[in-house]
């Protein structure tokens, strides 16, 4: 008997042993049609689970309920998983924070966001209690990550899987993006880790909440929506009927009219930046005469700048793959300011750490504030804006421009475009 798991979806829970499998090459088929409400109700998944809660495990060997059980059984089906580090402190490391993360961040989040969607009764107290211990309990995460890629040791655990799991619950439904920067090593974890491809293909594109939920004052008849992916959030639609928003007393962060970027308030500038990245992109050969010459005959001072990005935490980049994907996590949420901007991204390297340094040309003299704001990565990053008056920093600028390699001396793992 293959192994099953019960849980409608999408379902955080249900998501922590299906990440888990994928990165140990475990097979688990998800129940179809499970109807939340119904099929947790009938006698024989009482059997697996009194208290008629998802997920549940059915294994050859009996059920198994509570999501990190379930998580932990189908990583340990894999003889010496690295999902489970190498040693005894990394196991227990593993462990602490797999409790650190049900019981101070998974807990707190909902004692926040349950109450908000009428639950449990709404007490502005209560929410408050929660909030700080969140804010706490992340900071305290924040800290953790100012120095690491992951949880324990050098590679993704079982920790980092339930961590993300939990998290993409907040990120999702109650910690907005104001929320949030306040953690920044927390964002660039929480982010990367979704971005790997095991992460995404079990939880789909994650989007951060925009605004916290109103508080409600009458209890929907169902379990909160989760993130998921969009043919999963369709069936979670059948499954969970959205709360009807009602007017709340507290408006907080309610949605405003959005006004005009600032940046389209510039006086004009004589350099159309599409044009640059037509040329930039339409140029094959003789780069340097064509394309590099052609940049400087275009570029304007006074209606563009010139940066310099130099990644602060190279010496995490320990791992390639992972690198890479932080970089391309980078340029997707820089999709925002694309009419703005233009960025080449490089990989330095041929062993690890690697560095990842870049050139970005943005609209107006300074760094745009919107884009601080709204894309946490920039906050990663030191920059320095180019001289260039200084032949010294142009030659770099045409060198980045133009993946020069090797670069300063060493090998280009990858160089990659925004434009
Ligand atoms: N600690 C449990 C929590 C399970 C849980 O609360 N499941 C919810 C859905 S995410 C449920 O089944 N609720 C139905 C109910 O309470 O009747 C775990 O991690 O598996």
């Amino acid at each position: 008997m293959a192994l099953v798991l019960h849980s409608g979806m999408p379902n955080k829970n249900a998501f922590k042993a299906l990440i888990a499998a994928e990165y140990s090459g475990v097979k688990i088929e998800v129940v179809k049609d499970f109807e939340m409400g119904v099929s947790n109700k009938t006698p024989e998944f009482l059997k697996m689970n009194p208290l008629g809660k998802v997920p549940v495990l059915e294994t050859p060997e009996g059920s198994v309920f509570e999501s990190n059980a379930i998580a932990r059984y189908v990583t340990r089906l894999k003889a010496d998983n690295p999902l489970y580090g190498s040693s005894l402190i990394e196991y227990a490391k593993i462990e602490q924070w797999i409790d650190f993360s049900t019981t101070e961040i998974d807990s707190n989040i909902a004692r926040w966001f349950y109450p908000r969607l009428g639950f449990v009764p709404y007490e502005a107290q209560s929410e408050e209690r929660a909030i700080a211990s969140l804010k706490r309990a992340l900071g305290a995460l924040n800290t953790e990550l100012a120095t690491k890629t992951f949880l324990v040791g050098h590679a993704i655990t079982l920790a980092d899987i339930i961590m993300a799991c939990n998290l993409g619950y907040g990120f999702s439904l109650v910690m907005t993006k104001k929320f949030t920067s306040e953690f920044p090593h927390v964002e660039r974890y929480f982010w990367t880790l979704v971005n790997q491809p095991y992460f995404n293909k079990v939880m789909g594109e994650i989007k951060q909440v925009d605004s916290i939920p109103p508080i409600q004052s009458k209890k929907p008849s169902a379990q909160p929506k989760e993130p998921a992916k969009a043919k999963e959030a369709k069936e979670a639609k059948k499954e969970v009927p959205k709360p009807k928003v009602e007017e709340s007393v507290e408006e907080e962060e309610a949605p405003k009219p959005k006004p005009k970027n600032p940046l389209d308030l510039l006086p004009p500038s004589k350099m159309i930046l599409d044009e640059w990245k037509r040329l930039y992109s339409n140029t094959k050969t003789n780069f340097r005469e064509v394309a590099i010459k052609g940049f400087w005959a275009m570029y304007d001072p006074e209606g563009y700048s010139l940066w310099f990005c130099n990644y602060k935490y190279n010496d995490e980049n320990t791992v390639s793959f992972v690198t890479l994907n932080k970089v391309s996590g980078f340029l997707q949420r820089m999709d925002l300011a694309r009419k703005y901007a233009f960025g080449k991204m490089l990989v330095i390297g041929s062993e690890p750490p690697y560095k990842v340094k870049g050139l970005w040309l943005f609209r107006g003299k300074e760094l745009p504030q919107f884009v601080f704001e709204e894309c946490y990565d920039m906050e990663l990053y030191d920059w320095t804006k180019v001289d260039i008056a200084d032949e010294a920093q142009k030659e770099r600028v045409n060198a980045m421009i133009e993946d020069q390699e090797p670069f300063e001396g060493e090998a280009l793992l990858d160089a990659k475009c925004f434009k």
